[in-house]
């Protein structure tokens, strides 16, 4: 977190107003979708990785390891303007200035964030490898170790969600930053690597269902089309 200027390529036109870097990728749809959710103004800004946009220097100030989604939010705590980057630090940065999303109980806070440590070591990466060996160098890749490794992980990453939600609505409690951070990886899977036969995903019953669930949102409806490019 620093306390940092506007990068000059993407000049903001409401400058008192959240400033969002991003684009509609997984991780970049978790914090669009929560800045729904939570009812804040926000200004999007397309950063498209697919043109080299994350490595701009003024985004990389604000994101030091060139990645989206970053925010600038010109009114952050003790009246600074703070620059955030990595998408659960950001979920819970906005949890925290709304207090939406995220309980303020101690235990129940903590068992949150356990569950959003989880979207983050182990969704997030194995699911995007996944998604390179399944849709981008399937035809590069002569040997068949790593889509099986990562197809194998993400089906059992699938099946942990699916115990979990074998008796619950929501991941933890009630609707949260985690169901935010851990659904659009979910549908990533089922829509853009088109893998939902491949994984199996219609036996996971149970994720299924929360995936309609969430994604029947209204809030998530909007969130998933913030800086689209296609
Ligand atoms: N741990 C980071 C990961 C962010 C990330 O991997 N973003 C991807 C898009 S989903 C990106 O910016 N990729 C551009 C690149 O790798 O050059 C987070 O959760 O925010």
């Amino acid at each position: 977190m620093s306390d940092v200027s506007f990068p000059s390529r993407w000049p903001p036109e409401m400058a008192d107003v959240i400033q969002l870097y991003s684009m509609a990728t997984p991780n970049g749809q978790k914090v669009s979708i929560a800045l729904e959710e939570m009812g804040l103004e926000y200004e999007p800004h397309l950063v498209n990785i697919t043109q080299g946009d994350q490595r701009d220097p003024g985004f990389v100030r604000i994101s030091p390891n060139a990645k989206i989604p970053a925010i600038i939010d010109p009114n952050g705590p003790e009246g600074k303007r703070v620059a955030m980057s990595e998408s659960a630090a950001i979920l819970i940065y906005l949890a925290d200035k709304t207090g939406k999303l995220l309980p303020q109980n101690y235990l129940s806070r903590m068992e949150h964030i356990q569950w959003l440590m989880f979207q983050m070591g182990h969704i997030g990466p194995f699911f995007g490898q996944f998604g390179q060996f399944y849709k981008f160098v399937r035809d590069k890749v002569k040997d068949d170790y790593p889509l099986e490794r990562y197809t194998g992980e993400v089906k059992r990453l699938l099946g942990v969600l699916d115990t979990r939600l074998s008796d619950r609505k929501y991941i933890v409690d009630d609707y949260s930053i985690v169901d935010i951070a851990i659904v659009p990886w979910v549908n990533t899977c089922a829509e853009f690597y088109e893998a939902f036969d491949h994984l199996d995903m219609g036996s996971y019953t149970h994720v299924e269902a929360w995936r309609r669930r969430i994604n029947d949102r209204a809030a998530v409806i909007r969130g998933r089309k913030v800086c689209a490019i296609r």
